[in-house]
């Protein structure tokens, strides 16, 4: 079944149709401020085209997967996060996923609870 992306609120991030605190962006991927911070810092990197989930990642997502994990450091780096921070991927609603765009949490910035 078509995903129809014009739903997506994410995808109208990416296209500048929705408000957001963008941090980071390049050809592939935008980094922003999550609306409802679940900690000091709390970003969500974001891959441009839609992918639903983990779910729907295919072989030639590669190369796209490796630049959103290498970024990972250098985003808490730059948000000042020495000693550390937490990512996480919800994936499905049984899985605590609520917008069906990947996207990858970054979280830190105070003492995280350990899990
Ligand atoms: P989840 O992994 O799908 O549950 O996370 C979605 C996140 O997107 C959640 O933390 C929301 O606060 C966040 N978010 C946002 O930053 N901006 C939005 O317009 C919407 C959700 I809708």
């Amino acid at each position: 079944m078509a995903i129809d992306q014009t739903d997506c609120i994410f995808c109208k991030i990416i296209e500048g149709e929705l408000p957001a605190k963008v941090v980071y962006e390049d050809d592939q991927v935008i980094a922003f401020e999550d609306i409802h911070p679940k900690a000091k810092i709390h970003l969500l990197l974001v891959p441009r085209s839609h992918i639903s989930s983990l779910e729907q990642l295919e072989v030639k997502h590669e190369a796209l997967i490796s630049h959103l994990l290498l970024l990972l450091p250098d985003l808490a780096r730059r948000q000042g996060l020495q000693d550390g921070f937490r990512t996480i991927i919800n994936t499905g609603r049984g899985g605590g996923q609520e917008v069906d765009h990947l996207h990858i949490h970054l979280l830190g910035g105070s003492q995280l609870p350990g899990f």
